[in-house]
């Protein structure tokens, strides 16, 4: 029997029970032990009176270490200062396994650990039930967009991570060895979950690691992190947005609906969007400028994407903003430029105060591609994808998320590695 099944071996008061877990708490009076046990479903007490216990079991007990794992037998017995209002009186007990001592972080919960040995030692942090339900919740955003997408029609793709090509442009991208070639890991799915639309396939939607050789060492940068992508024949860019959009309300329903004693347990209240605010970057940097904040034309600065977010609560009460028409210069080549003033059709999400979201009509013309990708001095050689273009892919757009990202934005965590399992940086390897 797994742990889970023993612990959720239904707790009536006045029936006899047994359970399993991790020892959370020691609390030992004399001839009164307290001890609480965990397992990923939450906290049980279990209550030992020297007069109450046989000899042998009160004796064991006493021997118990923090995180020790342990099986109890015993009677359920009403409580009301207990977690769940219920505590176990033991009538056997058995150490399935002793932890080693002293432990190498502070898992109650009472004590900051710093940040960088909690990151070291993840799968014990995480048996504190705050940080693992971190992981839980990625869970079920995940279920949720898997099931929005499917109920939209997308199909879901897996497209190779490694790659003749680096994706995204720029220098942030991992070449590797693959036999005596040069190959890259991939920055974003973004090529293949293009190319993949001259197939006839009109929806897809792709989950999974990316890549990016971020030599920034900041609260929002990964050097891996999960990607969620989907893109989708359109008209126009607008109904990439609502998409977007769409799903985001139906995730917060969800959440709502799955999740709330997760959000609740990080203070996290979710009010789905009614209509998020499409702002143009130019807009945008007009209304920032007016607020003292310093502003690019090119653009949002950190300080801007907060600042945004701020006039947009307190403007419409609401926690995203869609910024819109991006200077062509900036964005990637595979975005469609608008030609009348060297913007592109491009988008940014911004959530709480922080971009989650990068998505725009791609350009699907091969001629027109080629251009853009000259005009940012690359070779268009460098590109095995672009033969696909020249067999009529139609007009589409589409958008990737930072599931890490929006998993900090959400729960409010200060650092986006706390959103991360197994966070990898400039530094770190490690778990
Ligand atoms: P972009 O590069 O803007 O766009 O990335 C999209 C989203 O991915 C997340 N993100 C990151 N999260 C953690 N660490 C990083 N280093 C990091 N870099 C990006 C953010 C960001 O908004 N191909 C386009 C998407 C598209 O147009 O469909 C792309 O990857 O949440």
């Amino acid at each position: 029997m797994s742990i889970r099944e023993q612990y959720s071996n239904e707790m009536k008061i006045n029936t006899t029970v047994e359970i399993a877990g991790w020892v959370h708490d020691i609390r030992d009076l004399g001839k009164l032990i307290f001890i609480t046990l965990k397992d990923k479903e939450g906290l049980m007490q279990i209550t030992a009176k020297k007069n109450d216990t046989q000899e042998d079991i009160f004796n064991k007990i006493k021997t118990l270490n923090k995180e020790d794992l342990i099986k109890i037998k015993g009677k359920c017995e009403q409580n009301d200062k207990a977690p769940n209002n219920m505590e176990v009186k033991p009538t056997k007990i058995e150490i399935i396994t002793k932890s080693a001592t002293p432990l190498p972080l502070d898992m109650s919960g009472k004590g900051e650990s710093n940040l960088d040995k909690r990151y070291d030692w993840r799968f014990l942090d995480m048996r504190n039930q705050k940080n693992m339900s971190i992981f839980k919740l990625q869970s079920i955003i995940t279920d949720i967009y898997h099931t929005f997408m499917q109920k939209n029609n997308f199909t879901r793709i897996f497209s190779s991570r490694i790659n003749g090509s680096a994706t995204e442009g720029g220098t942030e991208y991992f070449p590797i060895m693959y036999f005596n070639k040069e190959a890259f890991l991939a920055q974003s799915p973004q090529l293949a979950k293009e190319s993949v639309l001259a197939s006839g396939l009109d929806r897809v939607y792709d989950i999974g690691f990316v890549y990016r050789a971020e030599p920034h060492h900041t609260t929002r940068h990964l050097c891996e992190y999960i990607s969620l992508d989907f893109e989708m024949v359109i008209e126009n860019m607008e109904e990439v947005m609502t998409m977007e959009e769409d799903f985001l309300k139906y995730c917060f329903n969800e959440l709502n609906k799955r999740a709330k004693p997760i959000l609740d347990e990080h203070n996290s209240e979710l009010t789905p969007p009614k209509k998020i605010p499409r702002i143009t970057l130019k807009e945008a940097n007009k209304i920032i400028s007016k607020m003292n904040i310093e502003t690019t034309d090119h653009d949002l600065t950190p300080d801007g994407e907060k600042a945004i977010c701020k006039y947009v609560k307190e403007k419409y009460n609401e926690d995203f903003v869609f910024i819109t028409e991006f200077p062509f210069e900036k964005k990637p080549f595979y975005i469609m430029k608008k030609e009348k003033n060297k913007t592109s059709h491009s988008f940014d999400l911004l959530y709480r105060g922080l971009e989650i979201t990068s998505g725009g009509q791609r350009e699907h013309r091969y001629e027109q591609r080629v251009q853009n990708i000259k005009e940012k001095g690359i070779e268009p050689e460098s590109f095995d994808h672009l033969r696909f273009f020249k067999y009529a892919i139609p007009p589409h757009g589409g958008m990737g998320f930072g599931l890490e990202r929006f998993t900090q934005m959400l729960l409010k965590l200060g650092n986006v590695r706390e959103a991360t399992l197994m966070p990898r940086d400039t530094d770190r390897l490690i778990p």
